[in-house]
């Protein structure tokens, strides 16, 4: 409080005699000074910024009669996500997703996978090879290719075991071709 009774020129007087007792040079102090405050201003500004783009992110998730769409983040990424707590076939949960306006989820990158790893069930996701054996496609019609995907399915799948695995599950903590007409759980993503 005793701070604020004194004058501009009275701080000052203090600053500099502190300055002269301590053999520091006043004007370097306070360049330090002006450099971080303009640091700290730099900082609350990226961060708020960050904030409330996330913010931005989420309400766009959100939007929409169907609220059970959650945004997920890993690192950079950000997707918007609806996990079903029910099975159904590959067809039925493609169509289910579509009817919503969105798609199976398409998980083509490690920050993606790392979202989908953190699900411990088997899980239907954007990708399959129904229209060409052995040319899979992710649901955004990007086509899965190696070695850029390498490592996301399990050693020695996919397998196309009895000529009949054209669809695509989360299976522990990697990718494995089942058959579509099996039924298990899926994960839509709407497109932010
Ligand atoms: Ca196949
Ligand atoms: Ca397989």
């Amino acid at each position: 409080m005793s701070i604020l009774l004194l004058g501009k020129t009275q701080i000052g007087d203090i600053f500099l005699r502190h300055c002269s007792t301590r053999s520091v040079d006043p004007s370097v102090v306070l360049s330090t000074m002006r450099f971080s405050i303009l640091l700290f201003i730099l900082y609350i500004t990226v961060i708020d910024g960050i904030h409330s783009d996330i913010n931005l992110l989420q309400a766009k998730c959100r939007e929409g009669s169907d609220a059970d769409y959650e945004l997920e983040q890993e690192g950079n990424t950000f997707m918007c996500l609806k996990w079903s707590f029910w099975t159904d076939t590959f067809d039925r949960a493609k169509n289910y997703c579509q009817f919503s306006g969105t798609r199976l989820g398409v998980f083509d990158t490690w920050d993606k996978m790392k979202i989908l790893q953190r699900r411990t069930r088997p899980t239907w996701i954007g990708l399959d090879d129904i229209q060409i054996e052995g040319r899979f496609h992710w649901h955004d019609g990007q086509e899965f290719r190696d070695p850029e995907f390498s490592g996301f399915f399990h050693r020695y799948e996919p397998s196309d075991s009895e000529l009949m695995e054209d669809c695509v599950i989360l299976q522990g903590s990697l990718l494995n071709d089942v058959p579509c007409s099996a039924s298990y759980l899926f994960v839509c993503e709407k497109v932010l």
